[in-house]
């Protein structure tokens, strides 16, 4: 009986524990994985169109564009997505921006399906006490979460961060950058391009901001929230 090397044992065991994968696959060529659940999971907050074309359009765009920027570089196509991005400066100037762009695009869109599919409401235990500590409570951090995604002028995200000792803190970003680009991690985002919430909401940013809180899956995050501290949240 063949055995398997210990740390891909390990892998196994971890990937098995949970019913649906906390860690998109990580090196290339890269595949857009199918949404976690229904199209029409996230409504009335997010419509069924816009999920089906932000996921099958954008992020499919996204990774397309990852795969052809990495065609010719094999050797950067094999390292984990966290890598390429948190060494974004060492990686050629030929292709860079294109890497931040759709490298960036197909973490943030990984991420951003994860955490949704839920129905709201408050995570318990670790995660709450550190929103409590960190962030001053659930009703500070919605408050100032949705202020970062507000003023992000333009494209791109609101993010609550998670470093190894579980501390939050909430930043955005413009564009497909993320807080990933600097080593770090994140716990749950929120997209404020206009293809995120444009059908619905037209320009109320602020009322899809609001909205949003309503479909997260705080036991996804939770999860998420444990991998970061133990070191093993990929993206
Ligand atoms: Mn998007």
């Amino acid at each position: 009986m063949p055995v398997l090397p210990r740390r891909a044992a390990l892998a196994l065991s971890g990937a098995a524990l949970f019913a649906r994968p906390v860690f998109a696959q990580t090196t290339g060529p890269f595949s857009l994985a199918p949404l976690p659940y229904a199209a029409d999971a996230n409504e009335p907050h997010i419509d069924a169109q816009t999920m089906t074309i932000h996921h099958g359009r954008h992020h499919a765009a996204y990774v397309s564009n990852l795969n052809t920027a990495l065609k010719d570089h094999g050797q950067i196509a094999a390292m984990p997505l966290q890598t390429i991005l948190a060494r974004l400066p060492e990686m050629p100037d030929s292709i860079r921006a294109a890497l931040r762009n759709n490298g960036g695009g197909h973490a943030n869109h990984a991420m951003f399906w994860q955490v949704m599919g839920g129905k709201g409401g408050e995570p318990g235990g670790d995660l709450a006490a550190a929103i409590a500590r960190d962030l001053g409570g659930m009703e500070k951090m919605k408050a100032d979460f949705n202020r970062a995604g507000l003023t992000q002028f333009g494209s791109g995200w609101a993010f609550v961060t998670v470093d190894r000792a579980g501390k939050l803190a909430i930043v955005n970003r413009p564009n497909q950058d993320t807080p990933m680009m600097e080593g770090g991690r994140v716990l749950f985002g929120n997209d404020v391009w206009e293809h995120a919430y444009y059908l619905k909401y037209q320009n109320r940013r602020a009322d899809y901001l609001g909205a949003w809180w309503n479909v997260l899956n705080w036991a996804e995050i939770a999860k998420r929230y444990t991998a970061a501290r133990d070191g093993s949240l990929a993206i």
